[in-house]
């Protein structure tokens, strides 16, 4: 017999601030490193995106109609640090104090993640997260949101997909790829951010003790290609390098040993100070959020490399020489953009990561990106991302019969928004945003068939 949601269940939605916010230097706001970097041919910048920073009412009604119970956001660190630290932009307290009392007007609770890849370029400028620096410019930016909105928000959530900035460092560019050993450095960043987060986990728990902070990576079962022995070792050591090495340091506070293994194999291991270690074993997370879109299917990789091509996600490569290379699953079927969809595989992530760390858990990303068509009479027809919808959550309510602690439920995307690397097209809403890559239209918002699903299944929590 299934078990039901609980009550108060977070049935929401997600957006980050570089995707849909737009007003890329308005009131104040200093350029990040998305706003700085190349965007693919043909697909649309992040300069007006859904242009969601004059159009916030009217999102948040929307969202309110729906039913949400809860909505994470992102806030851009270059509004309140336009230059990553130093002065404080009034404006962009401003901006987010009113966004924030808009949602909790409407009785909905705010998840805020305080930092989706949108690096302040001034950082960058100055060796972003390579340079020690950017710890302690997180952390005085972590105090000014916890001052600022602690009242009012009770869920925090540190860095999203730092595993996604490290695996794929070319993807979000964090680090310069002409590098003599580009993933060293991936690492010692990635020391750099674990221990900001720590740092930013302590204070939070100190200046707002009522608020709950969690980290917010992309986790995913991976599966052996076949059952060779060493492929089903390739999936074990990826699964260590990419999901548990990032949660075992923000729950156990220590390296992951398989992890470890791989960095000292290969030359990443990074340089720790002293009191690193302590930092990061002094901080725990209340909760985990994770985003999940699909699983990943691996095998060993034998010889120089030259094997390992691109998977399933078309934009990014997955594997390493030696260690792991990416393989298709014919079980399963693709979307448009070549991703696998996996619903009984977030199941067993979920699982998998509650077995490991006994913590409540939240989804803070899980949707179907597709060419979604307007059609005449302001309808927007899109059976397929309420079918992806529908298995994901049928098998998150196998998990939580299985006694999984599951919190909450934030698919992405709450309204349209410019995806990370493949425009205005590809979108993910509940709620279009009528523009086109390069023609801004008149920006106007449309309720989807999956708008109207989404309701009904918040009212009845899930039933339906
Ligand atoms: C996640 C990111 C989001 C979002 C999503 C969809 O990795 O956290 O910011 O972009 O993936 O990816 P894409 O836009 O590439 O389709």
């Amino acid at each position: 017999k299934l078990k039901p949601f609980p009550a108060n269940f977070f049935w929401g939605g997600s957006t980050s601030a570089y995707q849909i916010e737009g007003a890329w230097n308005e009131d104040g706001k200093g350029p990040s490193v998305i706003d700085m970097a190349k965007y693919p041919e043909g697909t649309a910048d992040f300069k007006v995106a859904s242009d969601h920073y004059h159009h916030y009412k009217e999102d948040i009604a929307l969202l309110a109609e729906m039913g949400f119970k809860a909505y994470r956001f992102s806030i851009a660190w270059t509004r309140i640090y336009p230059n990553g630290s130093g002065e404080v932009n009034q404006k962009g307290i401003d901006f987010y104090n009113n966004l924030i009392n808009e949602i909790v007007s409407h009785g909905i609770e705010p998840i805020v993640t305080m930092y989706h890849f949108d690096l302040p370029y001034a950082l960058q400028q100055k060796g972003g997260w390579s340079n020690r620096e950017t710890i302690d410019a997180f952390e005085i930016y972590a105090q000014t949101l916890f001052e600022n909105f602690g009242d009012r928000v009770n869920y925090w959530l540190t860095i999203n997909e730092q595993n996604m900035m490290i695996l794929h460092g070319d993807a979000i560019g964090t680090v310069d790829p002409n590098l003599e050993n580009p993933k060293k450095e991936l690492y010692q960043q990635n020391h750099h951010m674990l221990v900001a987060q720590a740092k930013a986990m302590n204070l939070c728990h100190q200046l707002i003790p009522n608020a709950k902070i969690g980290p917010a990576p992309n986790i995913v079962s991976i599966y052996p290609a076949s059952s060779k022995p060493e492929d089903i070792m390739a999936a074990y050591n990826y699964s260590a390098i990419r999901n548990w090495l990032y949660l075992d340091m923000a729950v156990f506070g220590r390296y992951n040993t398989t992890a470890w293994n791989y960095f000292e194999e290969k030359g990443y291991v990074p340089t720790i100070l002293d009191f690193d270690m302590e930092v990061l074993a002094s901080a725990k997370p209340d909760f985990i959020a994770f985003n999940y879109y699909t699983s990943q299917t691996v095998a060993a990789s034998e010889g120089d490399g030259s094997d390992i091509g691109h998977t399933g996600d078309q934009h990014i490569t997955v594997g390493e020489p030696g260690v792991y290379k990416g393989a298709n699953n014919p079980n399963l079927k693709k979307n448009e953009f070549g991703w696998e969809i996996d619903p009984v595989g977030f199941r067993n992530t979920l699982r998998e990561i509650y077995d490991r760390y006994n913590l409540p858990l939240i989804i803070t990303e899980n949707g179907l990106g597709a060419f979604d068509k307007l059609e005449e009479g302001e309808i927007v027809n899109d059976p397929y991302r309420i079918e992806f919808l529908r298995k994901h959550i049928e098998q998150m309510q196998l998990a939580i019969t299985d006694g999984v602690e599951v919190f909450g439920f934030c698919p992405w995307s709450a309204i349209d928004l410019i995806s990370t690397h493949q425009g205005c097209s590809k979108r993910y809403g509940f709620i279009f945003v009528n523009r086109d890559e390069f023609d801004l239209k008149d920006l106007r918002r449309i309720r989807k068939q999956s708008f109207y699903w989404y309701k009904e299944l918040i009212a009845t929590n899930g039933e339906k």
